[in-house]
């Protein structure tokens, strides 16, 4: 693995069955499960993307959406670069609480770049279930926040990668976050996830 390879740390937040991990699996594994399991605290996963002719090394922490893991989450959003905002297009209640997991991550991060995500398109776009999730609200939010918003299926992989070139795209041309996290890393913090070429291994990964 090369090690020298710019980083970008993204977290996956939402509420529980929001379809994180299967997003998350869909873009890493290329496969989807419909009996995924309830995330207990937090699972990682690391993916190189290629952008134009450079590569980004982006690593990902799928946090379980369980309220039993509030206050513990809030520790994994250190380092991040974005922050993937999941709710599930199905559910009347899911796009509820994506303020709140806004407002935590922009406080632990202030330039944590955000893009929300509307999981499980194609139980909608069947016709299987309503879409519970009225867009222009949607809409309306997105552009409060100077954030970027996908639709995407990880059953059928639509969307899924598009949206994760477009974080890895961002990042490397946004030289904000990049100097941002450098700057942390001077500072002698430990965090697990850290900019160009240079890393710090906090403990807790098996990396
Ligand atoms: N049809 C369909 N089902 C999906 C999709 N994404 C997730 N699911 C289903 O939704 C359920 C929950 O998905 P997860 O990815 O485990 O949800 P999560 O947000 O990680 O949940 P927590 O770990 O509890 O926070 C699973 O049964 C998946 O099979 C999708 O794009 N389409
Ligand atoms: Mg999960």
């Amino acid at each position: 693995m090369n090690d020298n390879l710019p980083q970008l740390k993204v977290v996956l937040l939402g509420k529980p069955c929001g379809g994180k991990t299967c997003l998350m699996e869909r873009f890493v594994c290329n496969r989807f499960r419909h009996e995924a399991k309830p995330t207990c605290g937090v699972a990682f996963e690391l993916k190189d993307v290629k952008v134009d002719s450079r590569t980004v090394r982006i690593q990902i922490w799928d946090i379980g959406g369980s309220e039993l893991y509030t206050s513990i989450s809030r520790l994994y959003y250190r380092g991040a670069g974005a922050a993937i905002v999941c709710y599930d297009l199905t559910s009347p209640t899911s796009f509820d609480r994506i303020k709140l997991w806004v407002e935590q991550v922009k406080r632990s991060e202030e330039f944590c770049k955000i893009y929300l995500c509307g999981t499980k398109l194609d139980l909608v776009e069947r016709g299987r279930l309503p879409r519970q999730v009225d867009s222009d609200v949607v809409a309306d939010y997105t552009e409060e926040l100077h954030a970027e918003v996908f639709e995407t299926s990880s059953k059928t992989g639509y969307n899924v990668r598009d949206l994760f070139l477009k974080v890895a795209k961002d990042y490397l041309h946004d030289g904000k976050h990049i100097a941002y996290i450098d700057s942390r890393q001077e500072d002698g913090e430990d965090i697990a996830l850290l900019g160009n070429n240079k890393r710090k291994r906090c403990g807790c990964c098996p990396w």
